[in-house]
């Protein structure tokens, strides 16, 4: 019975994520779609400074809730990065060099996973460091896959 759910489970995930790649009528749409994923994740990151800085106080839950759709947002993009949709700011590297776009995508995927482990921990310390590594993270793919 658990096989029988687990084998649906992931034919229901390959199912998802094919429809999830055929949302994009033309190139356009992706490139659209990836650019307003990407405006959404540098305004949640972005809000975060003042408290990283030490300009704004540090609340806890707020800023959990703010890594929480972080956490959303961050899945976003990559299913338009798709074959077919070159295009927008982005190099063709993207494209002919999918094990290093890879690479990145999964760096900051676990950035930002260990960015919602520190917002749990409600520590700044760790908050503050998962935040610069996440940063960071961001700079390394757009340096490498985004034309300037
Ligand atoms: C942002 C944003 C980025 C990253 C990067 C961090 O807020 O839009 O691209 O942070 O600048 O180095």
């Amino acid at each position: 019975m658990k096989k029988q759910i687990t084998v649906l489970a992931l034919a229901c995930t390959t199912f998802f994520s094919a429809a999830a790649n055929a949302q994009f009528a033309k190139p356009e749409d992706a490139i659209k779609y990836r650019q307003s994923a990407k405006v959404l994740l540098a305004s949640h990151f972005g809000r975060m400074v003042p408290v990283i800085k030490g300009e704004a106080p540090y609340d806890a839950e707020a800023i959990k809730e703010n890594v929480a759709l972080l956490n959303t947002l961050a899945a976003l993009p990559w299913g338009a990065f798709g074959p077919g949709f070159e295009g927008g700011d982005s190099k063709s590297e993207v494209w002919t060099d999918t094990k290093g776009f890879d690479e990145k995508r999964e760096n900051f995927k676990v950035a930002i996973q260990n960015l919602s482990t520190a917002a749990d921990s409600a520590d700044l310390a760790q908050l503050k460091a998962a935040f610069g590594k996440a940063g960071q993270s961001c700079k390394s793919c757009h340096d490498s896959y985004r034309k300037d």
